[in-house]
């Protein structure tokens, strides 16, 4: 979900609503719901994109700093698990700075860095092939979420799926479950390197996704600008405030947008009546034990697995063979 090569809201307005007919569908259709809820591939716009990048560099979001950390600790250990010589496919790559800190050991034939939009691929690409002149790279503009077949341009030989960042924890036990099927399906001789953040303390959980500086609430508040722009709804930002809670029972943080005071949107063809307190939830972040992911690997037809985590035992790598 690294969506950070976003150069303007044009082309990402452009890329996600496929038609604005399309996403105006979807969104009234979401807003609707007793539960209303927006996808949380409406957070990244430009400045969305921006957003998550400052997230990044909060001292409470963990998660980037941790999967980078484990990246450097434990290159050699994924590389003698992983092989070297793969072609590798970076799933929602972006700025491909992740899969590029592991060029040295996973030494791969071929790069395939794959996000939303190849446009977004591009700056990022040109750099990488000035770093990497002897690497192949073949960028692959596709919503992965919709759909999974790679160009022909893509190398023949053994397929390492990079997933980092715990963007998994954006889909839920079964719909990543069928997600990692398809995967195994679409690359025979397959493996995977997924992150994925680990259970810990609610507290520090909830910090992490409701930070002091305020990154987070604009990165979840942003969602509303950005519809506003796609459909032209009168979402009012000082109307609503962000939450982030843990689901224990779940294992997710859920985030939030709270109506601050009874408050109704319009949109052309809809409306929506919020009551001060009501909700419209913008996305899960699941989080995983060890265990539990090793036993996700499984049901989606991954064994053989080696996994990484941190001393703090925050975040988890884990590579595992399509079996
Ligand atoms: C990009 C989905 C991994 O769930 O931690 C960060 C998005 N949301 N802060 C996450 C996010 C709020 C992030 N992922």
């Amino acid at each position: 979900m690294a969506r950070s090569l976003i150069s303007n809201s044009h082309e990402i307005d452009r890329e996600f609503s496929t038609g604005a007919a399309e996403a105006r569908a979807e969104l009234a259709g979401d807003l609707g719901r007793r539960q209303a809820r927006i996808s949380p591939k409406y957070f990244y716009n430009a400045l969305g994109s921006k957003l998550f990048e400052a997230i990044c560099q909060l001292d409470e979001y963990y998660l980037t700093r941790t999967e980078t950390g484990i990246f450097a600790q434990r290159g050699a250990e994924i590389a003698a698990a992983a092989g070297v010589g793969a072609v590798l496919v970076d799933l929602g790559a972006g700025n491909c700075a992740k899969a590029a800190s592991l060029f040295g050991v996973l030494r791969p034939q071929q790069y395939v860095p794959v996000d939303i939009s190849v446009e977004f691929l591009h700056d990022a690409v040109e750099k990488l092939r000035l770093e990497h002149p002897a690497l192949p790279i073949q960028p692959v503009g596709l919503d992965f979420a919709d759909s999974f077949v790679l160009p022909a341009g893509v190398a023949r030989g053994h397929r390492l799926y990079f997933y980092p960042g715990s963007s998994i924890g954006n889909f839920t036990p079964l719909q990543a479950t069928q997600f990692l099927r398809r995967l195994r399906a679409a690359g025979a001789d397959g493996a995977v390197l997924i992150g994925v953040d680990l259970v810990k303390d609610a507290a520090v959980l909830e910090a992490a996704y409701d930070d002091a500086l305020g990154v987070t609430a604009a990165f979840n508040l942003n969602a509303l600008r950005h519809i506003n722009a796609l459909i032209g709804s009168d979402f009012s930002l000082r109307a609503w405030r962000h939450r982030a809670v843990f689901n224990a029972e779940q294992s997710r943080i859920e985030m939030y947008l709270e109506a601050a005071y009874d408050v109704t949107v319009r949109w052309p063809g809809g409306a929506r009546r919020f009551a001060a307190g009501e909700r419209i939830h913008t996305e899960n972040s699941y989080k995983y034990t060890e265990r539990a992911f090793l036993e996700l690997l499984e049901t989606s037809g991954f064994g053989d697995a080696t996994c990484w985590t941190d001393p703090a035992r925050k975040f988890l790598v884990c590579h595992a063979r399509a079996v």
